[in-house]
């Protein structure tokens, strides 16, 4: 194709409107290498079901899901294409560095860093991306976030969930709150399984995984960060939670009534919805529901709802389809579809 102005994927025609899909998962072959030994040790983990069958194959047997989250500039770029994604926001994937030893996974962190930073400076207006870090040594988690900001231009953050079973509200992680808020780069929260502690009724059925278990996992994460008083230490720190909010904006109403901090139960200073208005916003990944889109957007706000596909692990044309034919006005599917993610993750303006 030459590449002439109207070819660029972001000239696009008039009425059209930008797509930027922002919970898209990609990996690295170092990355899932040592998820594969991860694998092989074994352990309590819910986590190591996925992982396992995921990574714990002969290359000649590697699944297509794999081959997809490897791969940037093919399969992905040719998904883009056939269904009008203009752009992928970047992400490792789950469960990112966080199951390897504190050593190992500062440094697949920055190596899977540098990897996303060159993915996006070969195709500029096609990816942005999210850098990791590795929560177990939070104080080399902050120099690696300030890196991944300053030097590589990423445009926040991404953990999944729960480190070791401990939470983000713990004070051995507010560097990490701290950071992201004075770097002023959002942190998105993506599931991983429940942690050992809630494990047990998610052991059969596989509702460890995406079907259940990771929705609780992060929709308990994000109440723990609310009822902990945690936003009180970072008021402007912007949390970003997928698959339409993890059940948590359908909640708002029970939380604040029974967790209103006037009942003298949790140490919080404001309603749990006032957190969520201030402090979060939500992606429809994996959620193609117009019933509870429009929910959100009347509960929270358009300007905190953006859209998502959450390739590979969802198909790309029914996210995209869905969008496109889902009743919103002119401005709720540009905020939705571009200018929100644009200024949350500071993406530049097509
Ligand atoms: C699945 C979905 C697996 C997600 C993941 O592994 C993530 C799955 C890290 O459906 O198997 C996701 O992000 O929804
Ligand atoms: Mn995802």
């Amino acid at each position: 194709m030459k590449n002439n102005e109207t070819s660029r994927p972001d000239a696009m025609p008039a009425g059209r409107v930008r797509k930027i899909a922002t919970e898209e998962a990609c990996s690295i072959p170092e990355v899932a290498a040592a998820l594969r030994d991860v694998a092989r040790r074994g352990g309590e983990s819910l986590d190591l079901k996925l992982v396992g069958g995921l990574y714990d194959v002969e290359e000649s047997a590697r699944s297509e899901l794999l081959t997809r989250l490897l791969d940037i500039d093919t399969l992905r770029l040719k998904a883009m294409d056939d269904h009008q994604v203009d752009m992928q926001l970047l992400g490792l994937t789950a469960p990112g560095v966080q199951m390897f030893e504190p050593g190992l996974a500062a440094d697949l962190a920055r190596l899977a860093n540098d990897r996303l930073a060159e993915a996006v400076r070969r195709h500029p207006t096609r990816f942005a991306a999210l850098a990791t870090f590795a929560p177990q040594d939070p104080a080399t988690a902050v120099r690696e976030m300030e890196r991944a900001i300053k030097v590589l231009k990423l445009r926040g953050f991404i953990i999944n969930s729960h480190t070791n079973n401990e939470y983000l509200d713990q004070q051995k992680y507010w560097p990490i709150l701290e950071a992201a808020e004075a770097l002023g780069a959002p942190l998105y929260i993506h599931p991983r399984a429940p942690s050992d502690g809630m494990a047990a009724p998610f052991r059969d059925y596989r509702l460890e995984a995406a079907v259940w278990g990771y929705g609780m996992e992060v929709g308990t994460h994000v109440v723990r960060l609310m009822m902990s008083g945690a936003l009180d230490q970072f008021e402007k720190l912007r949390v970003v939670i997928g698959h339409m909010g993890e059940a948590v904006p359908f909640w708002l109403w029970r939380l604040d009534y029974m967790g209103n901090p006037a009942r003298g139960r949790s140490p919080q200073k404001l309603l749990p919805s006032e957190y969520f208005r201030r402090n979060f916003a939500i992606t429809t990944s994996g959620v193609e529901d117009e019933l509870a889109l429009r929910y959100c957007i009347d509960r929270i706000g358009i300007d905190n709802v953006m859209w998502a596909i959450d390739y590979p692990y969802q198909p790309t044309a029914p996210a995209a389809q869905w969008i496109d034919a889902a009743p919103l006005t002119r401005e709720e599917r540009e905020k939705l579809c571009h200018r929100n993610a644009e200024r949350i993750f500071g993406i530049a303006a097509a």
